[in-house]
């Protein structure tokens, strides 16, 4: 039986695992096509006629392709049966929303490859560490760990009681900025967000997506 949708995109992506926690919670079929973007290869040539930008992931639904990863998981969300992942109520959903764009605006860039890459890839592949990049994230981590702790309460996930597409944007995030000790040592200011990420990491959409 042929796969419901194609993921275009590589498993390192932290954008390719969002949409693959998105597929994996709602139990929707998939081939995942690999495109590895930082391969510098020609054939990325081919790729930008899905993605005129050239990043992963690029999602195609029959004739419908799909890029921007938002976007991406709110048509898995809505365009396929399985379990609800984004909150009914209103301001719930905004919050969601709101989350999935903080990450997007102030985390990624930061938490990824400020501190990740600095810290944990670079020395693996025999690169120079830039010190100064990694304190200059780290203050801004701290910021977005602060705003996750106020903005989730007492709620067992992000956005809402169950695991929503905001989760599904910041756990990928997580994984690579908890592989630095500085990472860690930040998570651990914000006993919520700690508690938040031993649930979120136990789910199987998760494991899945970072198998
Ligand atoms: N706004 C895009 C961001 C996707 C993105 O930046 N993906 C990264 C991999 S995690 C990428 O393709 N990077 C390639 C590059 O920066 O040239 C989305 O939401 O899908």
């Amino acid at each position: 039986m042929s796969a419901e949708v194609t993921l275009y995109g590589a498993r390192y992506s932290v954008y390719v695992r969002a949409a693959l926690m998105a597929l994996e919670s709602k139990g929707v079929s998939y081939d995942l096509v690999p495109v590895d973007i930082f391969s510098g290869a020609d054939d990325l040539a081919a790729y930008r006629e899905i993605h005129p930008f050239g990043r992963i992931p690029a999602l195609r639904d029959g004739d419908f392709i799909l890029y921007e990863t938002a976007a991406i998981n709110r048509y898995i969300d809505e365009g396929f049966l399985g379990p609800r992942l984004q909150p009914a109520e209103t301001q719930s959903r905004a919050r969601m929303t709101q989350i999935m764009s903080m990450t997007d605006s102030y985390a990624y860039r930061p938490l990824v490859w400020d501190v990740y890459v600095e810290r944990v890839s670079n020395p693996q592949e025999g690169k120079p560490t830039d010190e100064a990049l990694i304190s200059a994230a780290l203050p801004k981590a701290r910021t977005y760990l602060k705003a996750l702790h106020y903005l989730m309460g007492r709620q067992a996930f992000l956005a809402d009681e169950t695991p929503t597409l905001a989760d599904f944007h910041a756990a990928p995030v997580f994984a690579y900025f908890l592989e630095a000790a500085e990472g860690r040592a930040v998570l651990a200011e914000f006993p919520r967000v700690q508690n938040w990420w031993s649930r979120i990491q136990a789910t199987d959409a998760f494991k899945r997506a970072h198998a």
